[in-house]
């Protein structure tokens, strides 16, 4: 049996949920998107993640054509009808069709649609030992061109730092800012751990402010670990007693080399699997509920 997909107020097979080639999403990446999560039959942070997407989209003068409780209502109601209990969703809204000139003022209205799939980022054993990584020449967006606080669908910023990590035979990038601080890696939120302390760049470093890195710095303080928002360079990476990313499709995974280098033991340390296992209990109480 084929996927269900919402699109634009209808719920409808796979192959009929298509979107015109003048849509400006496809045609120039104009629109916001959120990968979610759901666990045991709650959609985690779900709140938050639409809070994002509606920040996203009013910094585009985008207007998303449901309010936020309706679109809640949609994200559960495709889960409910793929029969989802454990699922990864993508929820999209583009500036929708336009002719074939960038000046969103031509698309009258945004096109919504939700996917209710799976996805899987890295194999299993990278989350048991730890990925490799590599620092690429692709510097971050820059915050007044391209805002990496807004989930746009403008990825070729991160997908140009992909390639490069691909090339490099490593499994991810650290991408800097222009200023050569660590950001971010392509899709996920960078962590590191010294001396006990759990240390993440600043949101203003030009970076996507995660939804997993915001509940991990919730779990961490919960947990009695000192948190510290604070920029930093590769040095600091090198030199940390662990490293590990964080993301609604990666979740927590560690990271156990860095440009050749060895971090901490080389094996996931103590503090990530505390961490872990505080959010793997999180995601099972948290969030609205699927099937009542
Ligand atoms: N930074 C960037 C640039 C992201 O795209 C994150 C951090 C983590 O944010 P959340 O809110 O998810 O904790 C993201 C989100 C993919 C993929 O296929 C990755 C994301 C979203 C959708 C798809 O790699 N990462």
């Amino acid at each position: 049996m084929g996927m269900i997909i919402y699109l634009d107020g209808k719920y409808v097979p796979e192959e009929e949920a298509v979107v015109s080639v003048f849509d400006h999403g496809l045609l120039y990446g104009d629109g916001v998107f959120e990968g979610i999560r759901a666990y045991n039959n709650r959609v985690f942070k779900l709140s938050d993640h639409l809070e994002r997407l509606y920040e996203s989209a009013r910094t585009l003068i985008l207007e998303i054509p449901i309010s936020i409780e309706e679109m809640q209502e949609v994200v559960l109601e495709t889960l409910r009808r793929n029969s989802l209990r454990d699922a990864y969703i993508r929820l999209v809204v583009t500036r929708g069709k336009g002719d074939l000139g960038l000046d969103p003022r031509k698309c009258p209205r945004a096109t919504v649609f939700c996917i209710a799939s799976s996805i899987q980022l890295y194999p299993d054993e990278l989350y048991e030992q730890g990925l490799e990584m590599v620092t690429v020449a692709t510097r971050r967006n820059l915050s007044e061109a391209c805002n990496p606080r807004v989930k746009s669908l403008n990825y070729m910023n991160n997908i140009y730092a992909k390639i490069e990590a691909n090339l490099a035979g490593v499994s991810e990038a650290i991408m800097l800012n222009q200023e050569g601080y660590v950001a971010e890696a392509t899709g996920d939120n960078l962590f590191l751990v010294k001396k006990g302390k759990l240390i993440t760049p600043p949101v203003y470093v030009g970076l996507l402010e995660g939804v997993t890195r915001n509940t991990v710095m919730e779990v961490a303080r919960d947990k009695g670990i000192v948190v510290e928002e604070k920029v930093f360079t590769r040095h600091d990476i090198y030199n940390a007693d662990e490293c590990f990313l964080t993301g609604s499709a990666a979740e927590l995974i560690p990271c156990v080399r860095v440009d050749g280098r060895t971090i901490g033991t080389g094996k996931p340390g103590e503090v990530f699997w505390g961490l872990l296992n505080d959010f793997r209990e999180l995601t099972k109480v948290d969030g609205p509920v699927i099937f009542e």
